[in-house]
Order: C-alpha cells, then structure tokens, then sequence
C-alpha cells in the first residue's frame, strides 16, 4: 500500500512538472499619457511582457505582424508570453501614433 502510494504522488509530481511554463520573467511597460514608456524593451524568450495602463482610456498593443492583439483597458493591465526570438513592433489599435518594439532575445 505504501508504495502505491509514492508512486502516485510521483505520478502527480510529474505531470506538475510537465505542465509548468517555461520559467521567465514578466517585464512591465508603462502606458502613460498616449505612449508606451520605455518605448524600446529587450526581453528573452519565454519571457512576458505585461504593459500596465495609467491611463483613463482603453488601448491595445497590438503586433504589426498580427502575431498577438492584447486589450490593455483604462487603469488594467495586459499580459503576452513571447515564445521565439524576434524583433516585433507594435501598435495601439485605437492611437495608432502609440509605438513600441520588442527585442526578443534567444539567449537565456
Ligand atoms: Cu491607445
């Protein structure tokens, strides 16, 4: 009984660990006064970019490739994971002055 035990708990041990995200950071950019602040980040990948709205309007930050489309409503935040290394500019859908780029780097 005692060893049945264990290897269950291994088992679910296991499928813990199969199911984990790859381990990364979550690098903040500020969205204040119509702009993405810094405008320029270099991230690695498997890492998220959460941009944080400080504004009292609605915004997005969209790729220009169509790669990802997140809402970043007033006073909320927005969160992508970036899975391969590239260089990605994007743009608020609603002010489409509102730019940023991505460097996503493949070194960990
Ligand atoms: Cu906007």
């Amino acid at each position: 009984m005692l060893f049945v035990g264990r290897r269950a708990a291994l088992i679910v041990l296991a499928q813990a660990l199969a199911v984990a995200a790859p381990a990364g950071e979550i690098v903040q950019v500020k969205i204040s006064d119509l702009a993405f602040v810094p405008a320029e980040i270099t991230v690695n990948v498997g890492d998220t970019v959460e941009w944080v709205n400080e504004d009292f309007i609605d915004h997005t930050a969209t790729a220009k490739s169509g790669e990802w489309d997140v809402m970043v409503p007033a006073g909320k935040s927005g969160q992508v994971q970036l899975d391969h290394a590239a260089t990605i500019t994007y743009f608020c859908r609603v002010h489409p002055g509102m730019t940023g780029t991505i460097r996503v780097s493949a070194k960990r």
